[in-house]
């Protein structure tokens, strides 16, 4: 009887329908499981289901007790709603009507410590929590998201079949597999959108040395569209060149009319500061977040243009070279800036006892989602090989484009200096190439500097863990410091 009672019920719940959230139950519902749905405003679930819902394996809640009721055990409850203290307020209102092994998702845009701390709290209730990043935007969530959940691991095996049904496919494998325990799911769906603002301003400042150039904007299209036939292949140049040949009403194009400063909600900005809050320098997604403010300034650099003199000069090249070395230039600092984000989440998973599948995040990420690309599949290649690659710099497929790509890329970001063009991201991409491949930089002086002034102490080259101190300038003692720190 019970089972009976069981399989007429719903197999999984999803609170919040804005557009993500009815995108992801259509999603779900044409892969043949019943969906309860539930909204704040409980007009929208009315609505919903005198509309897109209809005639489909949706079921509308009025409450939280009646989604609690229509659920089979254990349940599956989805949040999509508004990141922050709507999510905490949802649980609290769950919990009464839960039982002990029932599984939550929170499927927003979560901050990682929010779901680490969530995870935790719940566990010791006997609920299961799961963090999931979605990606794709609307669409992708309505015909194939890249799916990252994390959390408590003893959900999987109750969420694994709808997950990875309902997420996007690269050659043939779902793009959704688990990530890893507490907020491993919210951090590498924050790396990746960190990893987004990295391409984006990539893609920007190619666009602004091609104005340099002095090309048409029909030629740029072109540029992209045959880029988007090699080894750069994904989502952002393929829409980019749409994007370039767009042609407002008034038959000009809409490109050079759209206001030139840039938004942000904060993801970028989050996997920066986890940057600098593990010490790892992702030097490409920093500047991508700075390039966004300062973008953001628009009056103030509308007054500096007026007044700051640049250096005059003009691109005097082979055009048709030049854009091929920017091809190189751009496919180079794509690498080091995967490269940065990958070194990142080696770092998280060393602090927070992650066990992360590389290869299986790029696989990922290689579908549905914005960073999608072909280029992903090389990574993932390149993980599967040697899963402890240290980085992706020396593995020998990148090793070899480095290498191939390295003269064109020098020559583009010497050209942007000369010409005046700002280019932060392939610039700071190359400072990073050249400094991990240098067996000496100059910290030793830095050293110095610090025990002169703040007798900080140093090591010597081939005497590493022992610390010491040198009277510089022969007054001020020969005392180190050991707790200051400058
Ligand atoms: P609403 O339709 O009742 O506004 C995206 O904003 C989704 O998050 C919507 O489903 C919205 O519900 C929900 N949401 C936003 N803020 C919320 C809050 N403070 N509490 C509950 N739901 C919220």
């Amino acid at each position: 009887m019970l089972h009976i009672l069981n399989l007429l019920k719903g197999d999984i719940g999803l609170i919040g329908l804005a557009v993500m959230g009815q995108n992801l139950i259509l999603n779900i519902a044409d892969h043949g499981f019943t969906v309860v749905a539930f909204n704040r405003t409980v007009e929208k679930v009315h609505s919903f289901l005198a509309n897109e819902a209809k005639g489909k394996r949706i079921i509308g809640a009025e409450s939280i007790a009646d989604l609690a009721s229509k659920l089979k055990a254990p349940r599956r409850i989805i949040l999509l709603v508004k990141a922050g203290p709507a999510v905490d307020s949802f649980i609290d209102q769950l919990l009464p009507h839960l039982e002990k092994g029932d599984i939550i998702i929170d499927g927003g845009n979560s901050e990682y410590q929010d779901t680490e701390r969530r995870s935790k709290d719940l566990a010791v209730k006997g609920i299961r929590f799961v963090g999931s990043g979605v990606s794709g935007g609307e669409e992708g969530a309505r015909y194939g998201p890249s799916l990252m959940p994390g959390g408590n691991k003893e959900a999987w095996p109750y969420i694994k079949d709808i997950f990875q049904s309902i997420a996007a496919k690269a050659d043939g494998q779902p793009c959704c597999d688990w990530v890893g325990n507490d907020g491993a799911g919210h951090f590498v769906k924050m790396v990746h959108n960190g990893i987004e603002y990295g391409d984006m301003q990539l893609i920007g400042e190619v666009y602004h040395l091609m104005l340099a150039l002095g090309i048409s904007q029909e030629e740029m299209a072109n540029t992209f569209a045959e880029w988007n036939k090699g080894e750069l292949d994904s989502f952002l140049i393929d829409i980019t060149k749409d994007i370039l040949k767009y042609k407002d009403t008034d038959g000009q194009y809409l490109l050079p009319k759209i206001r030139d400063t840039a938004g942000q909600k904060g993801t970028g900005k989050w996997t920066a500061i986890a940057a600098l809050n593990y010490g790892i320098p992702v030097t490409l997604i920093g500047e991508a977040v700075f390039s966004r403010c300062l973008s953001a300034l628009k009056d103030e650099r509308q007054n500096a243009s007026k007044v700051l003199p640049g250096p005059n000069a003009k691109f005097s090249g082979d055009k048709k070279k030049f854009l091929e070395e920017i091809r190189q230039a751009l496919y180079a600092s794509k690498i080091v800036s995967y490269a940065q984000g990958f070194m990142l989440l080696r770092e998280a998973a060393k602090v927070h006892n992650w066990e992360l599948d590389y290869g299986a995040i790029a696989l990922m990420w290689r579908g549905g989602c914005i960073i999608r690309s072909v280029f992903l599949g090389q990574i993932k290649k390149a993980f599967d090989k040697d899963p402890n690659l240290k980085s992706l710099l020396i593995a020998p497929f990148f090793l070899d484009a480095l290498t191939k790509a390295q003269t064109g890329w020098r020559n583009v970001v010497a050209t942007g200096v000369t010409l005046g063009i700002p280019t932060p991201a392939l610039a700071t991409a190359l400072a990073f190439y050249d400094g991990y491949r240098s067996e000496r930089l100059p910290a030793n002086l830095l050293q110095a500097q610090r025990d002169y002034f703040g007798a900080h102490t140093y090591e010597l080259l081939g005497q590493e863990g022992k610390f010491v101190h040198t009277n510089w300038t022969g007054h001020g003692g020969n005392v180190s410091a050991s707790t200051y720190i400058a």
